[in-house]
């Protein structure tokens, strides 16, 4: 048994972005990278020392190698116990019920979310901190101020196996074959404890919804529903819930086994990338009721026969009807929503007299709010949805809400909960437009055009709509007081319509322009129309103010949501 210091040279942009350090496979593949990057975050946490850490991933390719240097970093660096998921799985929102459960002092998942994945494809570690939600900014920057100065990495270079001990290569491959079985194993002076990934998540989201009532509507002759893991985290989780303890036929979760590479695909889950299951309920309503969700399990879309439901709807229709659910029968304390996501949320808070919110763009925004019992329900425009019960978005919770709310409300659908729910508040059309992989001096020059012509654009119109405000989006946490600036530029026609430009702190590929807009009708008789063509005049002032299709060549989004 060795511990060994590693000296190495700092690697240049280690900076967490939105949702944690993603890069291309190759990149984490250099030699002492993911070292690096680890070590890091253990010298910027010291309280793990002495203490457990979670670990598991979304499965995707460098997953179990990562697994296994993590481990031997962590035995390295004085921590006490390390869960791990079994096979290397944990989806996002089951790190955080077992951080929670367990009172680790923080977690590492190793995910890049809906990138692709594959050995051409993503990678990415997010840390979480003890209350189970991503570490806050001050935390990710003065980890990534450690990295430019880290000099050495500490591992366990050889290790007792059952009183063998063997060199370092022979125990990586003993770590990988590991966490494939539940059990308990010493480590250096550390123990691995490798863990059923579903066990601690069913039994948090199981204590929450009227699983008697969803039971009988899975039952119900006539309801036909289907859930698409698309290859990723999720299908473990799918099945327990769905299937094991909510009755559901095997064959309503599709694509159940996570893949590597996610069977070639893009685990986003929304209609340009799940385009099968959207024609199937959406276009030709052969379902009441479909989810999705991405690669490591945190986000989710719901489509109902004839209608996808926008992400910023389903924030809003949940807050609306949440005493339906067992979990939020006394009522909720507030809601919050990322910046881009559209009022509708706002509007039902103001109803029912509870606090709203707007946060910047990203999970780690809500944790400060749901610690202080400020808010129950939160959610993002990008299909993600959550609430107290952990500090991730949860895209089986979400699905698990909307049965629950489709088994209280008998006669009703999808499309009808969702048109009562617009004639109540009014409709709040939304779409976001990315413009992907686009050169980043080109991206940041649109962005500086909107920025620049920001304080003369009050007074001025979009068609009829009068712009009231515009500014540089900057956010002062009710909490904590932590300020953050630059977080995405809004053009505000009062409560009429909004038009929002920021860039992707995600991607892996020169940068992506997001373009978003927002539109109110209080109308019924106008609730129906198509989505785009309502938007066309806050979509024809992005893009002129910007200047992005003169400035990059395109034409058009890559994709709209
Ligand atoms: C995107 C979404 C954001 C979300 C983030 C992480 O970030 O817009 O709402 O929180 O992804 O989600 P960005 O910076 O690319 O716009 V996940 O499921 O990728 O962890
Ligand atoms: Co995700």
């Amino acid at each position: 048994m060795s511990l060994r210091e590693v000296a190495i040279a700092p690697f240049e942009g280690q900076k967490p972005g939105t949702s944690g350090l993603r890069k291309k496979v190759t990149v984490f593949q250099q030699p002492g990278y993911l070292e690096a990057f680890v070590q890091a975050v253990f010298d910027t946490a010291p309280e793990l020392q002495g203490g457990t850490l979670v670990l598991g991933g979304d499965g995707r390719f460098f997953n179990r190698e990562a697994i296994a240097t993590i481990l031997r970093l962590a035995a390295a660096n004085g921590i006490d116990r390390v869960l791990v998921g079994q096979r290397g799985i944990l989806s996002t929102p089951a790190a955080s019920a077992v951080i929670r459960r367990h009172r680790a002092r923080g977690g590492l998942v190793l995910s890049a979310s809906h990138n692709p994945g594959g050995p051409d494809g993503d990678f990415g570690i997010k840390y979480n901190i003890a209350n189970g939600g991503p570490a806050p900014e001050a935390v990710t920057e003065a980890i990534f101020k450690r990295t430019q100065t880290i000099g050495r990495y500490r591992i366990l270079d050889a290790m007792d196996v059952k009183g063998v001990t063997m060199p370092s290569s022979v125990s990586e491959r003993m770590l990988d074959q590991w966490i494939d079985q539940v059990g308990e194993y010493r480590l250096g002076g550390m123990t691995v404890q490798v863990i059923d990934p579903v066990e601690d998540y069913a039994a948090v989201v199981g204590a929450l919804f009227d699983f008697d009532a969803i039971r009988r509507l899975i039952a119900r002759p006539g309801f036909r529903f289907r859930f698409d893991a698309m290859h990723a985290v999720t299908g473990p989780y799918a099945r327990r819930l769905l299937v094991d303890m909510l009755g559901a036929p095997a064959t309503s979760v599709i694509n159940a086994e996570p893949k590597e590479d996610f069977g070639g695909g893009h685990p986003d889950p929304n209609p340009a990338h799940a385009p099968e299951l959207y024609q199937a309920v959406v276009v030709d309503g052969t379902l009441d009721f479909a989810a999705a969700s991405d690669g490591d399990g945190d986000r989710n879309m719901i489509l109902g026969k004839g209608i996808a439901v926008s992400p910023s709807d389903s924030l809003a229709v949940l807050a609306a009807n949440a005493t339906l659910v067992p979990g939020y029968a006394r009522g909720i304390s507030g809601v919050a929503r990322s910046m881009p996501t559209s009022r509708a949320s706002d509007a039902v808070a103001a109803a029912l007299k509870v606090e709203s919110f707007e946060t910047p763009t990203g999970w780690k925004f809500f944790g400060t709010l749901l610690d202080a019992g400020r808010i129950t329900l939160c959610g993002e425009e990008s299909y993600g949805t959550s609430s107290d019960h952990v500090r991730e978005k949860d895209g089986l919770w979400a699905v698990l809400f909307w049965l629950n709310l489709l088994a209280a409300k008998p006669g009703e659908t999808v499309l009808s909960i969702l048109q009562a729910h617009w004639r109540r508040f009014g409709r709040h059309y939304y779409s976001r437009h990315d413009y992907e992989a686009v050169d980043a001096k080109q991206a940041a020059a649109a962005l500086d055009r909107l920025r620049a012509a920001l304080p003369g654009l009050p007074g001025e119109k979009i068609g009829a709509l009068a712009i009231t405000a515009a500014d540089d989006f900057a956010y002062r946490d009710p909490v904590d007081g932590s300020e953050s600036r630059g977080q995405g530029l809004r053009v505000i026609c009062g409560e009429q319509a909004r038009v929002i430009a920021r860039l992707s702190g995600t991607g892996t590929e020169g940068a992506t322009v997001r373009l978003y807009f927002e539109l109110f009708e209080s109308d019924p008789a106008r609730q129906n129309d198509d989505v785009q063509s309502r938007l066309q005049p806050l979509i024809d002032f992005a893009e002129v103010r910007t200047g992005l299709r003169e400035i990059t060549g395109r034409t058009a989004p890559d994709v709209i949501t």
